[in-house]
């Protein structure tokens, strides 16, 4: 059951970088969009992430799903967006953006589900990070094109 939300609000993030700097990780320069939601008065941000040098084969918009408890009191969905310059001549040229929904489920679990898939017309590894309350929580690994599952992260710790 698609859970319809009161508010709906865009924030872009500045040069499609995260709010937080690109990271160099298993020899790799990721990069990525930081959509979040609150729940139940948790913030649940999720860092969806991919290798710097792919971002141009990426087709959007890339698909979050939230999958919260039955009845969670939701915030607002923070979607993500940035702006990409394709062939390094400086002018921005491709604009990516998130398109975050939100599943609810009614097992009694207090957790939240986070999923996530990139659609591109390549073939490259993606991360999902999940933090609570700003605190990292659970990293999930995937590849472009597939729907990337994260295991439940609780609300309450
Ligand atoms: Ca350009």
């Amino acid at each position: 059951m698609i859970r319809k939300l009161r508010r709906f609000v865009v924030v872009p993030v500045v040069l499609g970088l995260l709010a937080t700097a690109p990271a160099v990780y298993g020899g790799l320069r990721w990069t990525g969009m930081d959509p979040g939601l609150t729940v139940n008065g948790h913030a649940i941000n999720v860092h969806l992430e991919w290798p710097e040098e792919h971002t141009c084969s990426i087709r959007g918009p890339m698909q979050v799903a939230f999958g919260v408890p039955a009845s969670a009191d939701l915030g607002e969905i923070e979607e993500s967006s940035g702006e990409f310059d394709c062939d390094r001549d400086g002018v921005l040229d491709v604009q990516l953006t998130t398109q975050s929904s939100v599943v609810e489920y009614n097992k009694k679990h207090d957790a939240v589900l986070v999923a996530a898939r990139v659609k591109a017309l390549a073939r490259f590894p993606v991360r999902v990070l999940v933090y609570r309350d700003g605190e990292h929580v659970k990293t999930c690994r995937g590849v472009s094109n597939h729907v990337v599952k994260c295991p439940p992260v609780k609300l309450e710790q």
